[in-house]
């Protein structure tokens, strides 16, 4: 785990670290070291689970799309978006296929709670009956420095919100992942602050982009990318759409992600992508595309300032970027 891998697109001294290289190294460093760096094993290679019965969902895809949201590059081919993920709770390289077919996707209930009229708890497939399902062509910008074009599947947050009704005194919608860790092993390491949890301003979770997937290619979500509902904000950096949610709770505090709870000074709560504002150990001015490799430049807002560069008028304040 600790061995630094170059992959070819890195430039020898100005190269992104995988996070998960740095933080143990850092642990390792600042003797934290109690718990043990997980060994592959951990993670069930080979183990034995279940067959999934058949997905009661298939029949809703594939969804018409939208025309509304283009990429102006092209699809990243499906081999290569489902097979490089980021799925701590499965592993903190960007292997975790295997490994995440351990999660769980039926029964999967939903808990709508907080600043609410009334909390709720609803099931996946009532949900997907209630919502109107579409297909977006979304850009995906990681902060590590890669990106995707991907076909999701799913409904406008706003539409959740709207269902969800809260208080005119709630402020922040937080999101958080299932918390199992005999189904997800990388949850053992308790290094990490699990669950992975994730939060918007109620502005930023009403606007037209901000997504509930459901789906991506014109099926349900395979699982190593976030089963059977996450988020896309593609005007942020990756580390905020939250995979596998089970709980979207209101509130009037901003919550604390779990990147930020890891280390603040590099992931904020804001994380809107900017080309100009680099990573404190690497920069964010270009990005590696899956699936060709090219290096093309990233675009502020990830290219979707028309949508969302409003919602940050007059918050020069804050670190909107980071
Ligand atoms: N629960 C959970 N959600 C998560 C992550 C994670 O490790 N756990 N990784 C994030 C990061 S850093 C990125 S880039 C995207 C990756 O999504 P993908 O694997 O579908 O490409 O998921 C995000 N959501
Ligand atoms: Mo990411």
């Amino acid at each position: 785990m600790l061995i630094r891998r170059r992959r070819g697109w890195e430039l020898p001294e100005n190269a992104a670290t995988d996070e998960a290289v740095y933080l143990d190294r850092r642990r390792l460093m600042q003797g934290l070291a109690a718990g043990p760096i997980l060994a592959p094993a951990l993670f069930g290679a080979g183990a034995a689970w279940a067959a999934d019965p058949p997905d009661p969902s298939a029949g809703l895809y594939p969804a018409k799309q939208n025309p509304k949201y283009t990429l102006g590059r092209a699809i990243t081919p499906e081999k290569d978006s489902t097979t490089y993920n980021n799925f701590y709770e499965y592993g903190t390289d960007k292997d975790v296929v295997q490994a995440a077919q351990q999660l769980k996707v039926r029964p999967w209930t939903i808990k709508i709670d907080g600043m609410v009229e009334k909390p709720m708890t609803v099931d996946i497939d009532d949900l997907l009956k209630q919502m109107p399902l579409e297909e977006r062509l979304y850009r995906h910008r990681c902060v590590e420095a890669w990106s995707m074009a991907v076909p999701w599947t799913g409904f406008p947050l706003a539409a959740f919100v709207a269902m969800a009704k809260p208080l005119s005194s709630a402020k922040y919608l937080k999101m958080t992942t299932f918390m199992d860790p005999a189904m997800a092993p990388g949850q053992k390491q308790f290094f990490y602050p699990w669950p992975y949890v994730e939060g918007l301003t109620l502005a930023e979770a009403n606007n037209e982009l901000s997504f509930l997937v459901t789906g991506m290619y014109g099926k349900p979500l395979p699982k190593q990318d976030g089963a059977p509902l996450r988020l896309a904000t593609p005007w942020k950096y990756g580390f905020k759409s939250v995979k596998s949610i089970n709980r979207f709770e209101f509130t009037d505090k901003r919550p604390l992600s779990y990147w930020e709870q890891l280390q603040a000074s590099e992931y904020g709560f804001w994380a809107n992508v900017n080309p100009e504002v680099p990573h404190p150990r690497w920069s964010q001015a270009t990005e590696r595309v899956l699936g060709t490799n090219d290096r093309v430049p990233t675009q502020l807002y990830n290219g979707y300032g028309e949508f969302v560069a409003s919602l940050y008028d007059g918050m020069k304040g804050e670190k909107l970027f980071m």
